[in-house]
């Protein structure tokens, strides 16, 4: 059975309310009976923006109890087969993999498949970037989304600013995905301005700032600028404001490291990657993502100037953080 002959019949209305957020409630409603879905289905916010046709919907309402082990589990709940984005298969040929990773056109077209099936938690950081934009953006601020790649956690917060005279500016130096992200931003139909900028969130003009986002970002910048970014954003943020740092961190402890690495790569195994595919990408992003350990984003949010810093989200060695001026 496929997901979309059992319930084609029920989607194609929900479909389009879906865009204006109106579909929301509809969806969360008939996920309930798979509770460990809505992290995802959160997410469906900005995949329907996308522009995938709304097989998503159909995939959740044939989501049965028992079938769904997990957030992470994309093969046992179909919705993520039937979604209408592209796979990831960048590095399932014998020669991917001997050149750097980049952000290119290839890894445009599949990367939302790209990063659910590959970041633990990513659905749960952009769920709660729409939670915290709701809670802390104020009226006639900005907000940023720095390395915004499709404009994920841009449209998270579009749905959930409150106030009026917000503005949202999403950065990235990829020319594939700042094409992709205007068109996704322009079919998404929520009123707050964005400003689709291409370009380095180093050279980012932050200021009256109420939210600032770098989700998975600054680990792609060298080690060397991370302090001066941080710094800049803490300066251009207005006090009471809200930074959300997503990372992969290396875990201090050599063991739990170990162990980490291996949870995750079974968790990519389960997401129907490949062990090359997995070796291949690990040598490509090598030295491309450069982590750094959880007290080494403390002591950086500490010293830029942040009051209060906490980790809200930890999945293996991948870390949420909020930090707020
Ligand atoms: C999401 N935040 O979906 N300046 C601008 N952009 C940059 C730079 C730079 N110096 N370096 C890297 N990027 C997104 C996911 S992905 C995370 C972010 C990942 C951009 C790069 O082009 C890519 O689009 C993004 O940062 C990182 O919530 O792929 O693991």
């Amino acid at each position: 059975m496929t997901v979309s002959q059992k319930s084609a019949a029920i989607v194609p209305q929900r479909l389009t309310t879906a865009r204006d957020g109106a579909g929301f409630p509809w969806i969360l409603q008939d996920v309930q009976i798979c509770s460990d879905l809505l992290t995802i289905v959160a997410n469906f916010g900005y995949m329907v923006g996308i522009g995938a046709p709304g097989s998503q919907h159909t995939a959740v309402s044939s989501c049965t109890p028992g079938a769904w082990r997990g957030p992470h589990d994309y093969n046992a709940c179909p919705f993520v087969r039937d979604t209408g984005m592209a796979e990831d298969r960048i590095f399932a040929s014998e020669d991917a993999g001997s050149e750097p990773f980049e952000f290119n056109e290839a890894v445009a077209e599949v990367f939302p498949d790209m990063l659910k099936r590959s970041i633990p938690g990513y659905a749960a950081s952009i769920l709660t970037i729409g939670s915290l934009a709701r809670r802390y953006v104020r009226p006639e601020t900005h907000c940023f989304d720095l390395g915004c790649s499709l404009g994920a956690a841009t449209i998270a917060m579009r749905h959930n600013i409150p106030g009026p005279g917000c503005r949202i500016q999403a950065i990235d130096s990829s020319p594939a995905m700042i094409r992709r992200c205007r068109k996704i931003i322009a079919a998404d139909d929520a009123s707050v301005p964005v400003d689709v900028i291409a370009g380095d969130v180093r050279e980012a003009d932050i200021e009256n700032a109420s939210m600032v986002v770098m989700n998975y970002t600054l680990q792609f910048l060298p080690v060397a600028d991370r302090d001066d970014m941080i710094t800049r954003v803490c300066e251009g943020m207005n006090a009471g404001g809200i930074f959300v740092l997503s990372e992969k961190i290396v875990d201090d402890n050599r063991v739990i490291e170990n162990l980490l690495v291996d949870l995750h790569r079974e968790q990519k195994r389960r997401n129907a990657y490949s062990d090359s595919e997995i070796s291949r990408k690990r040598e490509a992003i090598e030295n491309v993502l450069m982590p750094e350990s959880l007290v080494a984003h403390e002591a950086r949010l500490a010293s830029a100037g942040f009051n209060h810093i906490s980790v809200w989200l930890r999945y293996f060695n991948f870390i949420s953080m909020v930090a707020i001026k």
